[in-house]
Formats: C-alpha cells, structure tokens, sequence
C-alpha cells in the first residue's frame, strides 16, 4: 500500500481500505479529514445512522443542548472553518450542531467516504496478513491495515432492566435513542427516570407540554443554570478576531474549556469573600463555576463550601420544602459526577404538573401495564422517558465485536475493566486506535479539543508508520499496566473516585466492572505525555516490520 492511493483495492472480492473509521461524529469525520486530504490514503468511515452526527444525531431528546460554550464547541484545526461558521446561541441547541456537523462534512467533502445506515458486526484482526476485516450488518466485509474506532464515549444506551417493563402499554423511549420524528407530550402523563445532565435538560421542556410530569430521582444532583443566551454580534465578532487566543487558552486549561481555573484556594479568601464568588459564578453560569477556585476537585472541606452554596440555591428556588429537600439530599461532593447545566430544572418543580418521587425513600419495583410502581404506590402514565445515560466509555467499543491477536477478543481482555496505553491502544490489538478511548481525558474535557488533539496524534503516527516503513503499532502489557496505574493514581488524587455510583467508575451499569475510566490529570498534561512519547520514537509501544519470512521484527522494542 502507498501514501497516495485513492481508491479501495480489491481483495479476494472484497474492498481493501488503508484505514477503516467507525463513527462519522467528530471524531471519525477529522480522522477521514485528515488521513484521506492529508495523509493521501484511502480510507472509509462506517456509520450507523443516517447522517452524520454521531452522539448528537443520537441524542434528539427534548431540550438537548451542549454545555460547552458554542464558541469551544468546534473544530479548532481550521481558520477558515471557524471564521465561515455563526453559532446562535452560548450553548448550542442539538439542531444546531447537528448543522453544523453537516457543514464540516459538505465543506470537506467527507460523505462520500462515509458508508451511513450500516452497523458493524465484527472486527477481526487476521496475524498473517495484517489486517483487520471488518463485517456490517449488510453482509459486506472489508479489511484495512488501520481500525481507527470512533464511536464516541457516550453512545450506548443504558436502559435498566426494570422487571415488567415489557408490559407497559405506553409508549417508552431513551434520551440517547430518541425518535426523529419527536414525541407529542400534549395531555400525556409523563414519567421520567433519571436526573443526570440529560434529565435536568429534559424535565422543564417536558413539562410545558405534558399534562403531568413525575420525575423518578435515584441520586440527587447539583445542577448550575446555563444563563443561556443569543450570542450578541459583539461576541460573535470578538470569537472569530482571537481564534488563536481561544484556542491557545483551550489547549492550556485543565479541561479544554475556553477558560482557566482560577488559580486562589477555597480558604484563602474569607466566608464573605467566597459567597459573593460563588454568587457571581452562578450569575455567570454554566461549567465557570468550577473554575472559581483550583482546590474545589482536591479537598473535601473546600468542596463542601461550593456543594453547600449549591443546596441552598434549590432551598430558594424550589417553593414546595419537602421536595426542596429531596432536591437538595445530594450525596456525592460537587463536581464528583459530571455537573449538570440547565435552564429552569429547579424551577420547573414549581409548576403545578411536575412532582418528584425520591427513589431513595420509595424505590421502584417494578413498571406495570400501567405505569410505575414503587413501594409506595403506582404511578399511572402514558410514556416514560429512561434520562438513565449510557454504558459509557466501554459500552459501544465492546458492541463491535473486536478480536485481537490470537483470537483474543476485546471483551475479555478488558473483563476486569478497560486497559490502555494512553487511551489509544490495547496489547494485542495492533494497528487499532481508539478516539477518546477509556483512560484518556475525554468525558472530563470539552470533547471536540480531545478529540483534535488524538485525532491528530493517531494521523501523526500512521504518517510515520507509512514513511517508515513500519507494518504494525501496539503498546507493550508493561507499558499498558504503567498507564492504568497513572490513569488510577491521578484519579484517586482527587475527590473524583468519591462518587462511588457515577457512570466514570462504570457503576451505573449492573454488573460491570468499577475502574475509574477518564484520565483526570488534566487535557494540557496529557497532550503534553502523548508528545512525549510520540518524540521518543513511540516509547511504550512495539513498532515492527514484517520480514520475508512473515515473522514480525521489532523495530524499536
Ligand atoms: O446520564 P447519567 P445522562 N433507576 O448516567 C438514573 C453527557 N451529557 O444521560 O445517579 C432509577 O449522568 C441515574 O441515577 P444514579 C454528560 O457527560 C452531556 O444524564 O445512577 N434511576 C441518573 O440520575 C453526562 O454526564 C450533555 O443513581 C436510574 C440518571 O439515570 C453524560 O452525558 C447533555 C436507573 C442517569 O444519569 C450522561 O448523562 C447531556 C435506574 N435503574 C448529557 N438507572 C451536553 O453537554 C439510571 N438511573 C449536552
């Protein structure tokens, strides 16, 4: 295969690609940018849906809307994109950046290299001949040197398995599934499980329709309004004349969010002092909050004084005490689980058509013909809305039906919990890069700057493997072993492991196993590791060349 190759070169009747992407949301539409435009080879991006999208053709459900300020929430490798493109709003509706994914994608050109309504059934790598042959659910298979998997943290969906539930004889639906053509709440009685970031973006836009909307909450949650807004000319101009600065201050935060983390302690300032910060952080709103001091994620007692600002701003929105206080009975420390921005969640329960059931009192038993039933009685309804997130992470890699080296599958290598060097690659998977994968910064960072920086570092090192002459990657077990203990040791130096039911550790799913997933070291750190290791001729990972006598000879082991 050569650098400059155009098209799909046939193989025992099947098309063989350089590279195989699947997913065409962010992640997988810039990897085909750049390995087809850039990089010259011949790639092909295997998609599910209709369109491209990805978590966002997904996730339709009432309210969606980014809680990355729309400014950040795009693609920062190309000028000339972000001058062409107008945000309306600071925090994009779903619609929007739905658009504006098909923006990129007419303006690149990417959709004739984009296979849609096809799923994949299974990844198989073949030893001998160094490929992976890639199956659909059309029966096609195609194999590619490169599996290049992007199918985003968040994209399978966790519905629970509440006993009864295939006797409801309303209508049901998944946040992260939901119908295209919408779902009509006029006059229904509605159920809602879950008040993750999803169900507190869901519950007030439900609630305008609805005739009555009972909320099902399991974990109470911090929520901070968006203060969302149209974004005035002002700001749009100011956006587009300092692009370097934005993306400059992206790459050194934390977080990749378009703001640092204020650099003063909890403590060093006094009571007074910290109430009016936090007073004016929710006046600013949205993840800002956060950023108010640098100790909040590192020390208990710090962190109580933002958890107990926050409780007491439900105690003054939300008018009836009782659910006030069910609202307010959060029992993780702030920020411990990914906090939730909304518009009007807590006042929503000042409506006369929304109550709230606290499942910790009166937990469900089952879901009837009729409704929900908790132990303390049964809720008649007309549909229910599961806002109960995702197997996230894991949940869509493990759905392919990767396997390895020697038949290895990924499933069992990863029984006990996702292993990887960097979040990029597992041992025994050679040539297969994972965007955004378990124990890279990912969830805990706004995504489209994660995405960028290891899009770009899988293009960087497939460019020298092809100059080079080199026929397969894959990180040693040593190597994989150090980075989950760093991955484990950097999370266990926050409070982060402390949320001990939070979809991080894998503990929303029954069953799976409770590994801290996201690399919480911080976005800038991490680039800076990845870098490091690329300059080292690839340090921690086997790079080999196939010999004539088909035995594989390591070239920097
Ligand atoms: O999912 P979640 P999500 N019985 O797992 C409850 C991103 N996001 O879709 O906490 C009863 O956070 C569960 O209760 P508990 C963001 O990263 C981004 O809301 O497990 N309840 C919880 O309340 C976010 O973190 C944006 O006790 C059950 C809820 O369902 C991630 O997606 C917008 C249950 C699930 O909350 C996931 O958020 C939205 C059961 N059997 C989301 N099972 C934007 O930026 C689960 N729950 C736009």
């Amino acid at each position: 295969m050569t650098i400059g190759s155009t098209s799909a070169a046939k193989r025992d009747g099947a098309a063989q690609y350089d590279a195989v992407i699947i997913g065409a949301g962010f992640s997988g539409m810039y990897q085909l940018h750049l390995l087809r435009d850039r990089l010259g080879l011949n790639a092909r991006v295997i998609e599910r849906g209709d369109g491209v999208g990805g978590t966002w053709y997904w996730n339709r459900y009432p309210g969606a809307r980014c809680d990355s300020e729309s400014h950040s929430y795009s693609y920062y490798f190309s000028d000339e994109l972000l001058k062409e493109w107008e945000w309306s709003e600071r925090y994009p509706q779903q619609p929007e950046i739905v658009r504006y994914l098909n923006f990129v994608a007419d303006k690149l050109d990417l959709k004739r290299d984009i296979q849609f309504d096809t799923t994949v059934t299974g990844a198989v790598y073949d030893e001998k001949a160094n490929l992976w042959r890639v199956s659909t659910d059309d029966g096609e298979t195609v194999s590619a040197k490169y599996l290049i998997t992007a199918v985003g943290c968040l994209s399978s969906a966790n519905v629970p398995d509440i006993p009864g539930r295939d006797t409801f004889k309303g209508k049901w639906y998944h946040t992260g599934q939901w119908p295209h053509e919408g779902v009509d709440f006029t006059g229904k009685r509605v159920g809602q499980i879950g008040t993750g970031s999803t169900g507190i973006q869901a519950v007030p836009v439900i609630a305008e329709t609805a005739k009555h909307l009972t909320v099902f909450q399991r974990t109470a949650n911090y929520s901070i309004p968006a203060q969302n807004h149209p974004l005035s000319a002002e700001f749009k101009a100011w956006a587009k004349e300092n692009i370097d600065e934005i993306r400059q201050t992206m790459r050194a935060s934390t977080n990749g969010h378009p703001f640092l983390i204020n650099e003063r302690k909890v403590f060093d300032v006094s009571a007074e002092e910290r109430r009016k910060i936090y007073e004016k952080a929710w006046e600013v709103g949205g993840l800002r909050f956060r950023a108010s001091f640098n100790d909040l994620l590192l020390d208990k007692a710090a962190n109580d004084t933002a958890a107990d600002f926050l409780k007491s701003k439900i105690g003054e929105i939300v008018k009836d005490p009782e659910t006030a206080k069910n609202l307010a009975a959060i029992d993780h420390p702030f920020a411990t689980k990914r906090p939730p921005i909304d518009t009007g969640y807590f006042e929503a329960y000042n409506r006369d058509n929304v109550s709230l059931v606290n499942l910790r009192d009166t937990p469900i038993v089952e879901i009837t013909e009729n409704g929900v039933k908790t132990t303390d009685g049964e809720y008649e309804l007309d549909i229910i809305v599961f806002a109960t997130g995702f197997d996230a992470m894991t949940g869509s890699l493990l759905k392919l039906g990767i396997v390895g080296r020697d038949g290895v599958t990924l499933n069992k290598a990863w029984e006990a919990g996702p292993r990887t060097y960097l979040g990029i690659q597992a041992a025994g998977f050679p040539n297969m890069f994972t965007i955004t994968g378990p124990g890279s910064p990912s969830v805990l960072c706004n995504m489209p700057v994660a995405i960028e920086q290891h899009v770009e570092w899988v293009a960087d090192c497939i460019e020298t493997m092809e100059k080079d002459g080199i026929d397969r990657i894959e990180p040693t077990e040593e190597a994989v072993t150090g980075w989950v203990d760093h991955v484990n040791e950097v999370a266990n130096a926050t409070l982060l492991p402390q949320a001990g039911h939070s979809w991080y550790l894998g503990a929303n799913v029954p069953g799976k196993p409770r590994v801290f997933m996201p690399y919480a070291g911080g976005m800038a750190r991490f680039r800076g590791i990845c870098d490091e290791v690329a300059e080292k001729g690839y340090e921690g990972f086997v790079l080999s060349r196939d010999k004539a006598d088909s035995q594989a000879e390591a070239v920097n082991a």
